[in-house]
């Protein structure tokens, strides 16, 4: 059974996650750039579990060109309503725990059954052990936190940040899009990636991602039914695939590669819904609203269920495989780039492990 990540015990014992890691890795999470905030980590906004769009914003009304982010406009009014789900009750928190748990942290979601649509689950046996480690209130609390400065502007009618709230979190220090958070946002889905892989070795082509992102439907990658406007993959995103292919050297640092391929918001402190002049930006954004089918309850732009979504690790399986190759194009070695080992050991105690080793690619136990 997994171990259970830091921000689960918080939640069940009132302790905070920084002082945990404080307490038991000391200097490695200020080194990992979460100083100020216990749990910053971040990334700019691509999915949500609330129903916000992928890529966390707001679009403003209007706007065209998007990368999938106007669907989120949707989502929100529809999370909105509020349904009722009957929230599974969390394990004992043992670490032995072995009963079938239900979702976390879905009790706004509006899909009340567990109807795919479009979607297929990753086996039971891995969807276990996510909500045994509970992953998936993990992962909605960190793309939360990013996206905080969004969904608490003033006249905001989201209903995440009371969600939130409720259940404790703290906004980042470093929002979604801001300087550095392309790098967490790498790293924290590489964590979770390698923990999978490793975890179930037998099941390694489940997160072994794409080859090459389908531009159209196909019987494995099939668009949801609902989807309007989808058919066509958007043009700036061929020309982010173009780049990628091509030019994937370009990004000279692995936060520019992240912040890139992430999402188009480019938060500042005047403007925390600014947007990347590059409309080439955000195709991780993009891949999560271009998939997202309403009729699912693990639809692509729930945080807390996307993570049970075979189609989620295609998309990251295959992201994280090109954040690789453009490390090896620039040379860069991991066991010797501190920058790189501090950010990904932070990812892995964000997610109940260790330190990262470079050698064997994971964290540690
Ligand atoms: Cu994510």
């Amino acid at each position: 059974m997994p171990s259970r990540p830091l921000h689960a015990r918080r939640l069940s014992d009132g302790t905070t996650r920084a002082s945990i890691a404080a307490l038991a890795f000391g200097s490695l999470v200020t080194l990992a750039g979460c100083s100020s905030t216990p749990d910053a980590t971040g990334d700019v906004g691509n999915d949500d579990g609330g129903g916000k769009r992928m890529d966390g914003a707001p679009m403003p009304m209007g706007a065209s060109g998007d990368a999938g982010l106007g669907d989120a406009l949707a989502l929100e009014a529809h999370d909105a309503a509020g349904r009722d789900h009957t929230m599974p009750r969390e394990d004992s928190g043992s670490d032995g725990a072995t009963a079938a748990l239900g979702p976390e942290c879905d009790e706004d979601n509006p899909v009340t059954t567990e109807a795919l649509g479009v979607d297929r689950a990753l086996p039971a046996a891995i969807v276990q052990f996510e909500r045994h480690g509970m992953w998936g209130c993990m992962h909605r609390e960190w793309h939360d936190t990013r996206q905080w400065d969004i969904f608490s502007q003033p006249g905001s009618t989201s209903p995440r940040l009371n969600y939130a709230l409720a259940k404790g979190w703290q906004r980042n220090a470093v929002q979604e899009g801001a300087p550095g958070n392309g790098l967490e946002f790498l790293a924290m889905h590489r964590a979770m990636v390698a923990i999978l892989r490793s975890t179930f070795p037998a099941q390694a082509s489940l997160f072994a991602g794409w080859t090459a992102p389908p531009l159209v439907a196909t019987a494995n990658d099939p668009l949801p039914a609902t989807a309007s406007g989808k058919a066509t993959f958007n043009l700036n995103m061929q020309s982010a695939l173009n780049r990628l292919n091509t030019q994937l050297a370009s990004f000279t640092t692995d936060d520019a590669f992240g912040l890139y391929i992430q999402s188009q918001l480019r938060w500042t402190a005047a403007d925390v819904t600014a947007r990347s002049p590059d409309a080439t930006a955000g195709i991780h954004a993009y891949f999560h609203v271009r998939f997202d089918d309403p009729q699912s309850a693990i639809r692509m732009q729930r945080f807390n269920r996307n993570i049970e979504s075979q189609l989620f690790w295609r998309v990251h399986g295959y992201l994280d495989g090109l954040w690789t190759k453009n490390r090896v194009a620039r040379g860069v070695i991991d066991a010797n780039d501190a920058p790189y080992l501090a950010a990904m050991t932070h990812a892995c105690l964000h997610m109940g492990k260790k330190t990262w080793s470079p050698a064997s690619a994971s964290c540690l136990p």
